[in-house]
């Protein structure tokens, strides 16, 4: 899969993906993300790309034409799936993440300033996403999430596929609680089930406490999940028991 990010800030996109598994990844030819500065696409001896907006008001707004004409270089003759990242977009949920995670081309459009001309939206904009309700300077760092959570479902990307396996069967609840040595910290001590080695009993103390804590944090989530009949039976089992 290529993912292409268009940015007036290309440098610090590609510091975050140099690092980590994400750099990893794209070193080992998994994924091929790109960041390209749409100032390059300016077309004018001082390099703007903002001016004031029509109407007044504070601020500046990005100009549709360097955006338009970077995002026809990038593209060339492939057929991509447009991104827009913004508040005003519909929330990004791990399911739309497995979706694009299937295309071949994305391209990621990261705006600055207090917005983009609403005419270059219109034009070549596929979908908008938000990443929640909050406001940022730029939409670099809702991307760079974007990439990451896509680049994770790349096959061979996680080192371990379980975290593939472990989520697709804890879809709908909150992750266990994790714990590594030592055995005793702060005189607070390991889960006695887990050092057991029976795991069996593992697994169940696990599941309880993912369907515990969602039950505490995010009733919603189970909600949806019972309402579209997909809690296990194990689960269900859990749910009855609690209630009794
Ligand atoms: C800033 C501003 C200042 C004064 C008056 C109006 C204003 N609007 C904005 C604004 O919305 N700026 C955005 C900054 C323009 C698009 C890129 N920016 C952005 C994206 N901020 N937050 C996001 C974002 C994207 C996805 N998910 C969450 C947040």
């Amino acid at each position: 899969m290529r993912i292409d990010i268009l940015t007036l800030f290309p440098d610090m996109c590609e510091a975050f993906l140099s690092e980590s598994i994400i750099g990893r990844a794209r070193a080992a030819g998994l994924v091929d993300i790109r960041c390209t500065n749409i100032r390059d696409y300016a077309g004018n001896k001082h390099n703007r790309v903002d001016d004031y907006p029509y109407g007044g008001g504070t601020g500046m707004v990005m100009q549709p034409g360097p955006i338009y004409d970077c995002y026809q270089a990038v593209r060339g003759d492939r057929d991509c799936h447009l991104i827009y990242l913004t508040p005003q977009g519909k929330t990004l949920t791990q399911e739309r993440v497995k979706e694009l995670a299937q295309m071949d081309d994305l391209v990621l459009l990261c705006g600055h300033y207090e917005g983009v001309d609403e005419r270059v939206i219109e034009e070549i904009v596929d979908e908008e996403l938000s990443i929640g309700d909050y406001v940022l300077t730029g939409g670099e760092l809702p991307a760079l999430v974007l990439a990451d959570s896509i680049s994770r479902m790349l096959p061979g990307v996680l080192a371990n596929e379980d975290a593939f396996t472990e989520e697709s069967h804890y879809g709908h609840l909150l992750e266990y609680p994790q714990y590594t040595r030592p055995p005793e910290w702060r005189d607070r001590e390991v889960p006695e089930v887990l050092l057991s080695g029976d795991h069996g009993r593992v697994d169940r103390w696990r599941l309880e406490q993912a369907v515990e804590r969602t039950l505490e944090r995010r009733p919603d989530l189970l909600e949806a999940a019972e309402e579209a009949g997909e809690l296990t039976t194990e689960e269900q089992d859990i749910l009855r028991d609690r209630k009794s």
